[in-house]
């Protein structure tokens, strides 16, 4: 196939509630969705960057600009394109992960509903359905907190992440085991904010029988966090460390981590993620995938990819509700604790063209 044209679109998403982590704190999510036109059709994409650099270097604005003044200029001129060659023909352009991700993403969607393939299908679900977990941000009370996962618990959630850092760990981990009960599946992320020298803080979480402690120490300490899964009992996952399979490859060779959190947006997309995955199965080192607050678009793909066989932990996709109370596709929804991984051509949803329009505030098409 040819690409044609990709258009690109700023949506802002209310969210239910603020969304707070050890690096930032946000009331919505501005989301840019990608939408490939191809000589086979059109696809879309989430492109899970941030609207400001705070959580990964890559931001929407720059994503924007990455696009339009090299990313598509490229796809366009090459003679042929398929999800496959994205990357290939991208090469010249270093880094920008995300924003290759979601172009690659959005060809294959285009690919895939010509050939009236599934997301699942083409990356090999072994699932229809995969439980939810659901990531309770830092709230301002600890009467707060235990509001909150007692609500989710309710709703059917099978797995609860709190976010953590120096001065909310020890604390509100106590709190959610003593009022929910040491079977509760529990686990912590910190999103980097420790350094080296909390290891003993951090030892003091192994008492409460989390599932994994992630992203404990800065992204690219790869040896810290190798040197800490020794000191602790409690498993470490790495999540903003895995920027590709390489990277994977470099954490388990130094035994970095004994639990993989995808992110498909990070890695460079569904087939890197696959690739991931793969990896982590060949080493008996189960994964997850996480989540970037993606509209419906994004998260339709990550159940896709949520489905395959060593996916053996709940993730981060959570019903829609739980972050918008408006999404630019139909919702997802909680039934016994899981969400249906979507069966149609492509991701298997389809954008409102009406509440896309409303929640747009800036729109381009690149050529
Ligand atoms: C994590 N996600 O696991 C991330 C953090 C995160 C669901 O906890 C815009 C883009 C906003 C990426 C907010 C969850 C984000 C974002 C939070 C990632 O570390
Ligand atoms: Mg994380």
């Amino acid at each position: 196939m040819k690409i044609e044209a990709v258009e690109l679109r700023v949506v802002r998403l209310p969210l239910v509630t603020a969304f707070r982590t050890s690096q930032s704190s946000q009331d919505d999510r501005v989301a840019l969705l990608v939408r490939a036109q191809t000589t086979d059709g059109e696809g879309w994409a989430d492109c899970a960057v941030g609207e400001a650099p705070s959580y990964e270097p890559e931001f929407l604005s720059g994503a924007r600009a990455v696009m339009a003044e090299y990313l598509v200029p490229m796809l366009v001129a090459a003679p042929v394109v398929s999800a496959a060659r994205v990357h290939p023909v991208l090469a010249p352009v270093k880094g920008h992960q995300m924003a290759k991700a979601a172009l690659e993403t959005a060809i294959l969607d285009a690919e895939l509903r010509a050939r009236q393939m599934s997301f699942a299908q083409y990356l090999g679900a072994v699932r229809d359905r995969v439980p939810a977990g659901v990531s309770v941000g830092i709230p301002g009370s600890l009467a707060e907190l235990i509001g909150q996962v007692e609500g989710y618990l309710e709703q059917g959630y099978r797995r609860i992440k709190v976010k953590i850092e120096p001065g909310w760990d020890v604390e509100p981990i106590r709190a959610i085991r003593e009022r929910f009960g040491q079977d509760l599946a529990l686990q912590a992320d910190a999103n980097g904010a420790y350094t080296p020298a909390s290891a003993p803080r951090l030892r003091a979480l192994d008492e409460f029988g989390l599932l994994l402690l992630e992203q404990p120490l800065a992204a690219g300490d790869l040896l810290g966090h190798a040197d800490l899964a020794r000191l602790l009992t409690t498993p470490i996952c790495l999540d903003e460390s895995i920027t590709s399979p390489l990277a994977a490859a470099t954490a388990l060779r130094l035994g970095a981590c004994s639990v993989v959190n995808i992110k498909p947006a990070r890695v460079g997309g569904y087939l890197a993620a696959r690739a991931v995955h793969d990896l982590c199965a060949a080493h008996g080192i189960p994964v997850w995938c996480g989540g970037m607050l993606e509209t419906g678009v994004g998260r339709a793909a990550n159940l896709a990819l949520a489905a395959l066989e060593n996916f053996t932990l709940p993730g981060d996709i959570s019903a829609t509700a739980r972050y918008f109370a408006e999404d630019i596709t139909p919702p997802f929804v909680l039934d016994d604790g899981h969400i249906a991984v979507p069966t149609g051509p492509g991701t298997g949803v389809d954008v409102l063209p009406d509440v896309l329009d409303r929640l747009t505030t800036h729109r381009e098409v690149l050529s």
